[in-house]
């Protein structure tokens, strides 16, 4: 592999354009090659905004390609599998955006299959786990001056959703960041799940459980809440509450005073603005997160989230899915990480 690292991506919808830019514009040692997306007509445009970026149209030739060093993964999760299989016949990282896959059984086949390898190639796109707020309460948790960790509580908000987005989503897309944050804080596997429906919004599409309420409880016996209400129609807001025995440490608070409401029209403000989206309130996030993929990938290392934290993730939604299903609790059962079986 030549100083700079040559990067494809696949997939350049929301995330994917905005990892190209990312790439183009605020990263270093890594240059964009080559994209690959079924809208072959908007990989095109994509590809003309930048110089030296080739268009292909199948996302297993960009894998292949002998000018592409390594690979950023931001199509939709139903196709995880192949390509994340592509880049690891073909030797090449890869940056995987969640969920790894839709599924636990064919989450598992990517670590198995990752582990035959001999080393480790893929880093999942948990991209908080680089925010520095968050980045700077897992340290704060783990110097033990805050003494142990016994709650978290998460609220997650969107303004706005497309009508697509059903409740099943809201967990395999949504509450799957709070997933790995709970397993990120406390080091642990999360064991049981339960997924509450409270009276939906008025603005929820037909039929969509939205807000909605989880606890996690994890192995060690800790409890984890989450609020995840996709369509608040006000902002992005997103924020950890970490309670321990001596201390709490709070991830995205407004700045500012105390705020009184969300509502524009009844005056209230947070002391700051909202972010409207995931890629303004965590670009920061996203610029480190790349920056620390590529940096590593040019030393043949993996940093960050790895196959088995996406595996277990998805493991996680799907005990959460039934959840919000059944209304009862989920147990979740793990593959036995040393042997996978
Ligand atoms: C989206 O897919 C993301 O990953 C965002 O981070 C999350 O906040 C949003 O709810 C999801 O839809």
């Amino acid at each position: 592999m030549g100083n700079e690292l040559r990067i494809g991506i696949i997939g350049v919808g929301l995330m994917g354009a905005d990892h190209a830019e990312r790439v183009v514009e605020r990263v270093s040692g890594g240059r964009l090659v080559a994209v690959s997306d079924p809208d072959t007509a908007r990989a095109t445009a994509l590809a003309e905004r930048y110089e030296g970026v080739r268009a292909l149209a199948d996302p297993l030739d960009l894998v292949a390609d002998d000018d592409v060093d390594a690979v950023v993964i931001a199509s939709p999760g139903v196709v995880h599998e192949e390509q994340v299989l592509a880049c690891l016949a073909a030797g090449k990282h890869a940056l995987c955006e969640k969920p790894l896959t839709m599924d636990g059984e064919s989450s598992l086949r990517l670590v198995r299959a990752e582990r035959e390898v001999g080393r480790p190639l893929v880093q999942l796109g948990f991209m908080r786990r680089f925010d520095p707020e968050y980045a700077r309460m897992k340290e704060l948790l783990g110097s033990g001056r805050l003494g142990r960790l016994l709650l978290v509580h998460n609220t997650h908000r969107n303004k706005d959703v497309p009508d697509s987005f059903s409740s099943e989503m809201i967990v395999r897309d949504s509450l799957v960041h709070e997933v790995d944050v709970a397993r990120f804080l406390f080091d642990e596997e999360i064991a049981e799940v339960t997924v509450h429906s409270p009276t939906p919004t008025s603005a929820a599409a037909p039929g969509v459980v939205d807000p909605q309420v989880s606890v996690f409880r994890m192995a060690g016996g800790a409890v984890v809440t989450n609020e995840v209400f996709v369509r608040n129609q006000v902002g992005y807001e997103v924020r950890c509450e970490a309670v321990c025995e001596r201390g709490t440490a709070i991830a995205g608070r407004p700045w500012g005073d105390l705020y009184t409401t969300q509502a524009r029209d009844v005056g209230g403000s947070w002391g700051g603005g909202v972010p409207a989206d995931f890629r303004q309130r965590f670009a920061l996030a996203y610029d480190l997160e790349v920056q620390a993929w590529v940096d590593a990938t040019r030393r043949g290392e993996v940093v960050g989230p790895t196959t088995w934290d996406g595996y277990a993730a998805t493991v996680v939604s799907e005990a959460g899915m039934a959840s919000l299903a059944s209304g009862e609790p989920v147990g979740v059962r793990l593959a036995d990480r040393e042997t996978l079986s």
